[in-house]
C-alpha cells in the first residue's frame, strides 16, 4: 500500500503565535505532501515497494543510486513525527521516566534545553536536531537534510525541522527564536515520553 500524508493531530491555526497557519499549510499540506508523493513514485515497482518506512530509510541511506527515495523516506519519517511533538500548550517539563533519563544523561534538563537548542541552531544549511536514544542512553544530535538518528542504530524521541521552510514566513532569519519557540511553547512531552516506552519497551 501507498504511503499516506497523515493529518495533524490539531487544527492548522493551534500552535499560534509560535508557528502559523500560512506555515502549517504549506509545511504539512505542500512540503510534507510533495515527500510522500515523490517517495511513491520512487518505490513503485522497486524492490522496496511494501516496505516499511523505516526499513527503506535505513536500507537506502548511503546509497548514491538511492539517494531521492532516501530523501525521500527520510523526510516522510521526519516530518509524521515533528507534528505528533508538538502540541498547543505545550513546553514546560517531561514527567517521570523521561526526565530522570534526562537528567542522567545531560546533568539536568535546562542544560539538556540549551544542547537541543545549540544543535538545532548550528545545522548548517537545512536539516533537523534531535534527542534519540541510542542503547540505553539518550544523545542530543543533528543531522542534514532528510536523515535522522535511525540511520545510526539510534531510535528519534523528538525531533525539530530546522530547514528555512519550517520558520522562514514567522521567523524570516531568527532560527534561534523558531527553536526556542518550540521548546518553550510547543514540545508535547506525553508523546516524546510514549516514544521512550516504546522504545524501552
Ligand atoms: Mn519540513
Amino acid at each position: 500500500m501507498a504511503f499516506e500524508l497523515p493529518d495533524l493531530p490539531y487544527p492548522y491555526d493551534a500552535l499560534e503565535p509560535y508557528i502559523s497557519s500560512q506555515t502549517m499549510h504549506l509545511h504539512h499540506d505542500k512540503h510534507h505532501q510533495t515527500y510522500v508523493t515523490n517517495l511513491n513514485n520512487l518505490v513503485e515497482g522497486t524492490d522496496l515497494e511494501g516496505k516499511a518506512l523505516e526499513d527503506i530509510v535505513v536500507a537506502t541511506y548511503n546509497d548514491p543510486a538511492k539517494e531521492g527515495i532516501f530523501n525521500n523516506a527520510g523526510q516522510h519519517w521526519n516530518h509524521c513525527l515533528f507534528w505528533r511533538v508538538m502540541k498547543k500548550g505545550g513546553g514546560g517539563k517531561p514527567g517521570g521516566e523521561l526526565l530522570r533519563r534526562i537528567e542522567d544523561a545531560f546533568g539536568s534538563f535546562d542544560v539538556f534545553k540549551e544542547k537541543f537548542k545549540q544543535a538545532a541552531v548550528t545545522v548548517f544549511g537545512s536539516g533537523w536536531a534531535w534527542l534519540a536514544l541510542e542503547g540505553d542512553e539518550l544523545k542530543v544530535l543533528k543531522t542534514p537534510n532528510g536523515a535522522n538518528p535511525l540511520v545510526f542504530g539510534m531510535t528519534p524521541l523528538l525531533g525539530i525541522d530546522v530547514w528555512e521552510h519550517a520558520y522562514y514566513l514567522d521567523y524570516q532569519n531568527r532560527r534561534p527564536e523558531y527553536v526556542a519557540a518550540f521548546i518553550n511553547h510547543l514540545i508535547n512531552w506525553e508523546v516524546v515520553e510514549e516514544e521512550l516506552l516504546k522504545a524501552v519497551g
